[in-house]
């Protein structure tokens, strides 16, 4: 209505239309709780809001801490264990690990710290949440199968999905 009889007198439209929409305007509701669309538009917004924090939190969860280094082993650890558990090396090689830590400091069990250790060949290395170092090692002469384990968190190295097998071949 106000836009039709702005076009109609283009020079005074605004004041028109000004205050024919304040005539057009409804009487106000008695008060009462909250509009309907107002509620409906609140829960939105709210629904909308805890969406966009819950998928930047598995996204944050798929994204690994810090930059791959090149020619580093990749080694995941989390809560639900190694990624990937089984590393194949060879004898006597050097050997670039990256270990990175999934979890936040938030977690109870750890604060988010996971390790990487392996006693018969006295290695143990440590890892802060959400984020990666890379470590060095000599794989042994002898191959073989050697347990890697995290005994920071989850019931600690007893907890089978806290353990990983490093294999050296020949
Ligand atoms: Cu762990």
């Amino acid at each position: 209505m106000a836009r039709r009889s702005a076009t109609r007198r283009p020079a005074e439209g605004p004041i028109t239309s000004r205050s024919a929409r304040r005539r057009a305007a409804p009487k106000p509701e008695p008060k009462r709780a909250l509009p309907r669309w107002l509620r409906i538009g609140a829960f939105a917004g709210i629904a909308v809001v805890v969406g966009i924090v819950a998928v930047s939190l598995v996204i944050g969860r798929l994204q690994p801490p810090g930059t791959p280094v090149a020619g580093a082993l990749q080694v995941h650890a989390s809560m639900e264990g190694f990624d990937p558990n089984q590393l194949t090396v060879k004898a006597g090689q050097e050997v670039k690990l990256q270990l990175a830590s999934m979890d936040t400091a938030m977690h109870s069990d750890g604060g988010g710290w996971h390790e990487f250790a392996i006693d018969a060949l006295k290695v143990d290395f440590k890892v802060g949440p959400e984020s990666s170092q890379v470590f060095t090692f000599t794989a042994p002469s002898t191959p073989g199968d050697y347990q890697f384990y995290c005994n920071i968190c989850c019931g600690g190295k007893e907890n089978p999905s806290m353990q990983g097998k490093l294999t050296v071949t020949a």
